[in-house]
């Protein structure tokens, strides 16, 4: 460390030096200039201006908010199956969940959106067949509505998802 300090303001002491020298001879030379008193060149300094790039900063910009609302999948969400119907009902959850309707009775158990029997309400939410006691059905609900459903095998069962 220090020998480097050392050579540091060693170099900077001869440079010193060496920069005094010059000046003293540049002195001396610019006094001979002050005889040739002729000026024949009357300023051909026409200065191209060699900087017509404006800014290339202009296309880039790939930046501009590229995440909209982090939107954080929510959490599924369970519906019992029983012998007396669907719990909880009616239910509400957010855009894109999913719906797990899990039979817990010993028989099966068909959900699918109402009307019955042509399901139209919202193409998609039919589990298409029964659910076998123990099985399970899922949906994601990715439409804003409020969802009525009933069970296909036993229409007074049912219930309603309303997602917001
Ligand atoms: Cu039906």
């Amino acid at each position: 460390m220090k020998s480097k300090v050392f050579f540091l303001a060693l170099a900077v002491v001869l440079i010193a030096a060496a920069c005094n020298k010059t000046s003293s001879t540049d002195t001396s030379s610019t006094q001979d200039t002050d005889t040739v008193t002729q000026n024949p060149t009357p300023t051909p300094v026409v200065t191209p201006s060699p900087a017509p790039t404006p800014s290339p900063s202009d296309s880039p910009l790939p930046s501009p908010n590229p995440t909209p609302a982090p939107t954080p999948t929510p959490s599924p969400v369970i519906i019992t199956i029983s012998s007396g119907g669907y719990s909880p009902s009616p239910i509400t959850v957010k855009t894109g969940t999913k719906v797990i309707f899990q039979n817990n009775d010993s028989k099966g158990h068909w959900p699918a959106s109402n009307p019955h029997p042509t399901h139209t309400d919202l193409p998609g939410f039919d589990a298409l067949k029964a659910i076998p006691a123990g099985g399970s059905y899922s949906y994601t609900f990715t439409k804003v509505g409020t969802w009525a459903y009933h069970d296909h095998l036993n229409p007074s069962l049912g219930g309603k998802v309303i997602v917001q």
